[in-house]
């Protein structure tokens, strides 16, 4: 049973910086299904896509897994391809409550969870990478680094999904679809006073790029192929491909 997310519905004299600890991992689930349009379609895509991109005896990588839920979704689909899932956070209080979550639900999937910075991880024979939701944290001046690292880390034929909150350039549209994600969370029963109080608390925690930075992004760091597979308004997943390797001509 989820506990409703009522963290900003008192006024507060100071909003402090947003940090995801146990008052944060007690009402997740709540709080991210009411605050980001289409949670729910992603993770089921991030099921989808799966089995298409898992290699036998690969890793499978959930970056900022928080309580695991793209980590379940991905256990799921990977009945018959043997790999390992290794998720990760730097939230001791959301790992803990991941590992027990889990642990209700058999599989013979190995699950690996690693209480780290995603920044500091080795990551090596990955088919699959996910940042669901979890780049947007990192200091912008260390995501290129991250990325680099995730496609050295990919097989030939691996993909990264990373799903973000984007900004637009243009700022007629950015006021438009910031308004239609206001009215989502009004539509989801948060007050004004709470979505402002959230925005103070997230402001220098979340710093979106826009699709475009994203997309460049990635092409620099060497993925063939990267597309918005769904956005739903201001939130959009990526998926990121790096090609199979072509084999070499040989002489005989
Ligand atoms: C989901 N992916 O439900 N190292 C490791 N973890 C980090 C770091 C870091 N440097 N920075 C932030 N995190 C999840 C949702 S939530 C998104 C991801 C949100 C972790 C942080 O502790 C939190 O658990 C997660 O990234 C971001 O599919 O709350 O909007």
């Amino acid at each position: 049973m989820t506990q409703k997310d009522t963290l900003f519905a008192q006024p507060y004299e100071a909003v402090g910086a947003f940090q995801f600890d146990e008052s944060v991992v007690s009402v997740f689930p709540d709080m991210i299904q009411r605050s980001v349009p289409g949670y729910q379609t992603i993770l089921t895509g991030i099921g989808e896509l799966t089995p298409r991109f898992a290699q036998p005896q690969s890793r499978i990588y959930d970056l900022g897994c928080s309580l695991g839920a793209a980590t379940l979704t991905m256990r799921r689909k990977l009945e018959n391809t043997p790999c390992q899932i290794i998720a990760v956070d730097n939230s001791a209080a959301m790992i803990e409550r991941a590992t027990s979550y889990l642990a209700a639900f058999h599989s013979e999937v190995q699950v690996d969870f690693v209480l780290d910075d995603i920044a500091e991880i080795a990551i090596s024979n990955a088919s699959i990478v996910v940042l669901n939701f979890t780049l947007q944290f990192i200091s912008p001046d260390k995501r290129e680094a991250l990325l680099q690292k995730i496609y050295q880390g990919l097989n030939p034929g691996g993909v990264l999904i990373l799903s973000e909150k984007i900004h637009f350039d243009a700022p007629p549209i950015q006021e438009a679809i910031e308004h239609l994600h206001l009215q989502f969370k009004r539509a989801n029963g948060y007050s004004e006073l709470e979505i402002s109080q959230k925005r103070a608390s997230l402001e220098n925690v979340l710093i979106s790029d826009s699709a475009e930075q994203h997309l460049s992004r990635l092409k620099k760091v060497g993925f063939d192929h990267a597309a918005i597979w769904l956005q739903a308004y201001n939130f959009a997943s990526f998926l990121a491909i790096k090609n199979e390797k072509v084999p070499r001509e040989t002489s005989t």
